[in-house]
């Protein structure tokens, strides 16, 4: 391969395909595109983001639990930011006009209540902690055919797209194993358990410290943590209402519209 963008015209390629809602070919398949080139990668394209004008607002995971990793067939961890513009406020419905394929999952939100960064314990994370709440992820890979390996999905910040979260509860509730149920139109259509994320939420949330701090970042007091889809993603369709249900948390839902 002769012209092979860098990494500042890689993430003006995604940035633009996020912008216009516009699908486009996997990077991996037309040259050698490695994991540490995809996270400069993502780092570019966000900073694109901030100089729009988008904040900073927290850092999601995926691909913290065996459905999700089978859905996409790509196994190992990932992580994302997370800006103030793919925040979908509860009871609002969501146009989904500006997406490719939209999918939406299950998740465990945090909100962090000290600064949190690199090689912390679960005890440590967890004293980090001002509540847990139950939330939807809406992922939209940015991939032709939602098809991507390890270094296109971290270039295209993980499919992040919008985040929806429930009722904060109190870090005291134990989280590692809750019933975590994603209905769609009222009907049950994933079914799983917190403990399918990382064996433990709270390992996700130590994950994400050593993650943002990979990157020069700190998770600061007020950032939102999403720990991952427990179960394997649904698609999202005009007319239909969503609800993630997460034993002992609560509920949040959202409605979609064109
Ligand atoms: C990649 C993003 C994965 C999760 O929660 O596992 C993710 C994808 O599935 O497109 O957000
Ligand atoms: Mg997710």
């Amino acid at each position: 391969m002769t012209s092979r963008p860098n990494t500042a015209q890689i993430a003006a390629i995604v940035d633009e395909a996020a912008l216009s809602g516009t699908a486009i070919a996997q990077f991996t398949a037309q040259f050698e595109f490695n994991v540490d080139e995809a996270y400069a990668v993502q780092t570019q394209s966000i900073d694109r983001r901030l100089a729009r004008g988008e904040r900073l607002v927290g850092v999601k995971m995926g691909l913290t639990s065996r459905a999700k990793m089978a859905q996409v067939g790509v196994d190992q961890v990932i992580w994302g930011r997370l800006t103030d513009a793919m925040i979908v406020t509860e009871g609002a419905p969501l146009s989904i006009g500006r997406f490719v394929h939209p999918r939406v999952e299950p998740e465990v939100a945090f909100l962090i209540g000290a600064s949190l960064a690199g090689n912390v314990t679960i005890a440590e994370a967890m004293s980090a902690v001002e509540g847990v709440a139950p939330a939807a992820e809406i992922i939209d890979s940015r991939y032709q055919n939602f098809q991507f390996a390890l270094a296109d999905v971290i270039a295209d910040n993980s499919s992040s797209s919008g985040f929806v979260v429930g009722p904060w509860a109190s870090p005291e509730v134990d989280i590692s194993n809750l019933a975590m149920v994603l209905s769609v139109d009222g009907r049950p259509a994933q079914i799983g358990s917190s403990a399918a994320i990382l064996g433990n939420p709270l390992r996700s949330l130590v994950e994400a410290a050593r993650a943002a701090a990979s990157a020069g970042l700190t998770l600061e007091p007020g950032w939102i943590v999403l720990a991952g889809g427990a179960t394997a993603a649904e698609p999202l369709a005009v007319g239909s209402t969503y609800r993630v249900d997460v034993e002992s948390l609560g509920s949040v839902a959202f409605s979609v519209t064109a």
